[in-house]
């Protein structure tokens, strides 16, 4: 079913085919981002995470894929957010967004991906999903959120955000 438009997606029924997370480790000024290797956005800057494996919480997906891609594990973790992206050509995820506000051990390059500690007024919008700089500044300002996507591919034809009090 080809989507053309945000509204044209019944979401009550809505449904994504994977589940994966997010996690942004915020510490002393500095968000800890990630040039990612490989996964789908190969290439982009993006924070630590993936798919959740069969069963798994998203929480410790969340953390296991800190460890995995940085080797470092993060403290201090809080849910902040949801996101659905549904994509043209049929894929679709939902993510669970964490942050953290510490993490043990320093960062290391791995197969996966490169660590980046970004000052957090130089974060590299344009090298990131379409998406994320209209929320990753909620994130940094613990404001919790819901998130709705339309993507082509990499293009985003439509977004919608709520925030959750
Ligand atoms: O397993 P893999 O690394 O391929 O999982 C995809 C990761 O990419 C997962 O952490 C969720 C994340 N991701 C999307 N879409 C978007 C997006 O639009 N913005 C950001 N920041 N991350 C995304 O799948």
């Amino acid at each position: 079913m080809p989507y053309t438009r945000l509204e044209d997606i019944d979401w009550t029924n809505w449904q994504a085919q994977q589940l994966a997370t997010l996690l942004f480790v915020v510490r002393e000024g500095h968000v800890l981002l990630i040039h990612k290797k490989r996964g789908l956005g190969a290439g982009k800057i993006n924070g630590p995470g993936g798919r959740l494996d069969n069963g798994e919480l998203p929480l410790h997906g969340a953390i296991r894929e800190v460890q995995e891609e940085l080797r470092v594990t993060p403290l201090d973790v809080e849910h902040c957010g949801e996101l659905a992206f549904q994509f043209v050509d049929g894929l679709s995820i939902h993510v669970e967004v964490f942050r953290a506000g510490a993490c043990e051990g320093e960062p290391q390059e791995t197969d996966e991906a490169i660590p980046l500690w970004t000052p957090l007024d130089q974060i590299p919008y344009e090298r990131m999903w379409a998406d994320d700089r209209h929320w990753i500044p909620l994130l940094l300002a613990r404001q919790k959120f819901s998130g709705r996507f339309l993507f082509d591919a990499d293009k985003m034809l439509g977004h919608e955000i709520t925030l959750i009090t």
